[in-house]
């Protein structure tokens, strides 16, 4: 049996489930809260074509308008400068078969709990490997910080104050070690944005943003579920719009996992 047909088996038996690793996408879901200066990311509003009504007897539908940054959703490499000149860096041009890879889970919630603004080191990557193995390329790695549990929240999950939003990242060397010396997919995180809340204000200004798409990696935000995933051994995918020059795209995250 091709390892195809394996894997269809034991989808159908049960043995490896499916992991939604998705928020719901609607007018009440959280878009990132930019400082006044820079131009606002609108959220998601819905209005009807039809309801099975005078405009479509026997038809539903509706019109989208929101950001590409919306909810749950795919940064490419074209979306930060530092990435705008890479070759196949937009949504319609990446190669599809980089929207399927493994993915290793650090789960940093007890730090997290302690600190809303906590950066994963170097040290904290190597802490994780020496338990679980070295990330391998082309991985995903996810950063498990308990945040999804505040989904339903919106001022809590963005947890702003007059300093602007607490939320956890990455440390700007830990980027640069996860590209440099793991080459990875890119990263994903349960909040708003790939980077820190402080990191408008880190030197450079959001610096995993800068690191990971200069490199031509990727980043997911605002991902749910990660509970359900062991720290190794899912395959996820993450298949952005085929938006033509798009910088990203909500998208339905999926990962299979040992049930
Ligand atoms: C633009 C500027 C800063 C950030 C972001 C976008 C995101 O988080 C994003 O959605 O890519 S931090
Ligand atoms: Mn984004």
């Amino acid at each position: 049996m091709s390892s195809i047909t394996n894997l269809l088996a034991d989808l159908a038996a049960g043995k490896i489930k499916v992991v939604d690793l998705t928020q719901p996408l609607g007018p009440a879901t959280p878009v990132i809260d930019l400082p006044p200066i820079f131009a606002p990311s609108p959220g998601l509003t819905i209005s009807e074509i039809s309801r099975y009504d005078d405009k479509g007897p026997a038809w539903y539908w509706n019109t989208l308008t929101l950001g590409e940054h919306t909810g749950t959703h795919f940064d490419a490499p074209v979306h930060w400068v530092t990435g705008k000149d890479l070759p196949n860096n937009t949504t319609d041009t990446l190669d599809p078969a980089s929207f399927i890879g493994p993915a290793c889970v650090i789960d940093v919630r007890a730090e997290v709990a302690q600190d809303p603004d906590f950066l994963l080191s170097i040290e904290g990557v190597k802490a994780w490997e020496a338990q679980h193995g070295q990330i391998p390329a082309g991985a995903w790695v996810l950063l498990f910080t308990g945040w999804a549990s505040r989904g339903n929240d919106k001022a809590a999950f963005l947890n702003a104050d007059a300093e602007g939003p607490h939320t956890p990242g990455f440390h700007q060397t830990t980027s640069e070690f996860l590209v440099k010396e793991r080459d990875v997919l890119g990263v994903g995180v349960e909040t708003i944005g790939t980077d820190a809340g402080q990191a408008g204000k880190f030197n450079p200004p959001f610096p995993n943003h800068g690191i990971m798409h200069g490199a031509g990696k990727y980043g997911l935000a605002s991902l749910r579920n990660l509970d359900q995933l062991p720290p190794t051994g899912a395959l996820l995918i993450a298949a952005p719009l085929k938006i033509v020059d798009g910088s990203g795209s909500p998208v339905r995250v999926l990962a299979l996992a040992p049930a």
